[in-house]
């Protein structure tokens, strides 16, 4: 297929929402191509010197506030996605302003193959994993996106040319403003309740997920858990392919298990068989996200020995149940990552031994219930802190001993004198970070800084 045109900012006014990873990047390539940038954010000059100080010296910047008249006044504004619905983005909409996200805005200069990745848990692994498994095949290669480097960063680059594969993690916030963003392989993972503060209910964070089916064509496919109805019920409609994964069950066309192998059925190809006994990962999430990985791994050219190497050697990644310590015969591990619910069954499901969890953060509106089956015989006791801490307590009442901490080094501290030695304390909010810290990396950084603190204080 011939690459679209793409969009021309030269001389455009572009209003730039939201300072942060994002933001910084899409500044920086709008006034790369010539367009008149101003960059908006509701924090001030100090808070935010790092970003200001990786901006061109033509970007102009209003911080503090979100004025009515400066977005009503843009040609084209770029969003970032952790900006909630500002009413000044309404008016902007009703005066006829374009308003997009990063994503949307890279979309406009991809010519390469897109495989993107989205669902409630387990992204960020799946997307890492199929980066793992394409680096072999000789083709510029891009894996970011919500992951961390942001997919404007690949537009103009090898990576996004027609030879080129941009392998991309898609949040929910960031899909809200895709429209043109078209992959050859669109993967949904797993959809629990999460983010139900944005959303006000599944159906609404459902639909966002779903958009990452929309400018999808015939020739593309869509990889989807075969496990929940919910997912399967948002490719009712889609004009893609569908290949499903289900760890349960078998399928005609997509991935399953047979005793120890993960199977790959996609129509019109050689069935693949690749070896769980030798993942690198544990637990049943991450079998699932192999499944799914491999399926688009394999659509994508990739062989069976390529596939099967990254499956066996990717370690994880960083605040993913990422041991970080031991301390008087403890193990520590933070996931500070698990910021929803189900993150956290995911992650405490058939975990070895007994545990002390730590738990806290900004409630995002789901209940903590579900974690009762999950905690009940196995936890040695509940350390809660933050905005959410009443709530959790309150539903987790009588499943374990629970103490409250002011802040993460005390909960360390009372996690420490809980645990018996040969058992674990786990960070593993099941919240958000942004009560306490600017984002779940800094939660998980403090977490480790924090053991490796008890270590001094411990003879
Ligand atoms: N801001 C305002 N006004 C507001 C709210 C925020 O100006 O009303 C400003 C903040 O002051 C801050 C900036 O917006 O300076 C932050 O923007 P952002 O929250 O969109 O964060 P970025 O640094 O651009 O990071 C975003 C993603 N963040 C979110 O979606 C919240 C990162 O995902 C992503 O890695 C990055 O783009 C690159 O694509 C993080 C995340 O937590 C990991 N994602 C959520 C998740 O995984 O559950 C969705």
């Amino acid at each position: 297929m011939a690459p679209l045109p793409h969009m021309d900012l030269a001389g455009k006014s572009v209003l730039v929402v939201g300072l942060g990873l994002s933001g910084v990047a899409a500044a920086r390539f709008c006034a790369d191509r010539q367009a008149r940038v101003t960059v908006n954010d509701i924090r001030s000059v100090d808070a935010l010197a790092t970003s200001l100080a990786r901006l061109p010296s033509t970007v102009q910047t209003v911080l503090g506030e979100h004025p009515e008249s400066l977005f009503c006044g843009a040609d084209l504004i770029v969003l970032s996605p952790g900006v909630p619905p500002l009413p000044a983005l309404d008016s902007a909409r009703a005066a006829g302003v374009r308003i997009l996200g990063e994503i949307e805005l890279a979309a406009q200069y991809l010519d390469s193959d897109v495989v993107a990745v989205t669902g409630t848990n387990g992204k960020s692994t799946t997307t890492s994993w199929i980066g793992e498994m394409l680096a072999g095949l000789d083709r510029p290669l891009f894996v970011g996106g919500n992951l961390g480097v942001p997919l404007i960063e690949a537009a103009g680059t090898k990576a996004a040319q027609q030879s080129g594969v941009a392998v991309v993690e898609l949040s929910s916030f960031q899909l809200e403003t895709c429209a043109s963003l078209r992959p050859k392989v669109a993967l949904l993972l797993n959809l629990t309740e999460d983010h139900l503060d944005r959303y006000g209910s599944m159906e609404g964070y459902g639909a966002a997920k779903a958009r990452i089916f929309a400018a999808q064509t015939a020739e593309d496919w869509a990889v989807v858990n075969g496990d929940q109805p919910d997912c399967v019920a948002l490719t009712a409609s889609i004009r893609a392919r569908v290949l499903r994964f289900s760890h349960t069950g078998s399928v005609d066309s997509g991935a399953s298990l047979s005793g120890d192998d993960i199977v790959l059925r996609i129509p019109g190809r050689p069935q693949m068989r690749l070896s769980t006994t030798t993942i690198g990962l544990v637990g049943r999430h991450n079998l699932e996200n192999a499944m799914a990985a491999g399926l688009a791994a394999s659509l994508l050219g990739a062989s069976r020995d390529q596939i099967q190497a990254a499956l066996d050697t990717f370690g994880g990644l960083p605040h993913r149940m990422q041991h970080v310590g031991d301390r008087s015969g403890v193990r520590f591990y933070n996931d500070s990552k698990a910021t929803n619910v189900s993150a956290v069954v995911g992650s405490l499901s058939g975990f070895p031994g007994q545990y002390v969890l730590v738990a806290g953060g900004r409630h995002k509106g789901a209940p903590y219930t579900p974690l009762r089956s999950i905690l009940e015989g196995h936890a040695r006791g509940l350390v809660l802190l933050g905005e959410a801490a009443e709530l959790l307590a309150e539903d987790l009442a009588g499943v374990a001993p629970i103490q409250r901490a002011a802040d993460l080094s005390e909960a360390v501290r009372l996690a420490a004198g809980l645990a018996e030695p040969g058992e674990a304390v786990v960070l593993s909010p099941a919240c958000s970070s942004y009560d306490m810290f600017p984002n779940f990396e800094k939660r998980g950084e403090a977490f480790a800084a924090a053991v490796a603190q008890l270590g001094d204080q411990t003879p």
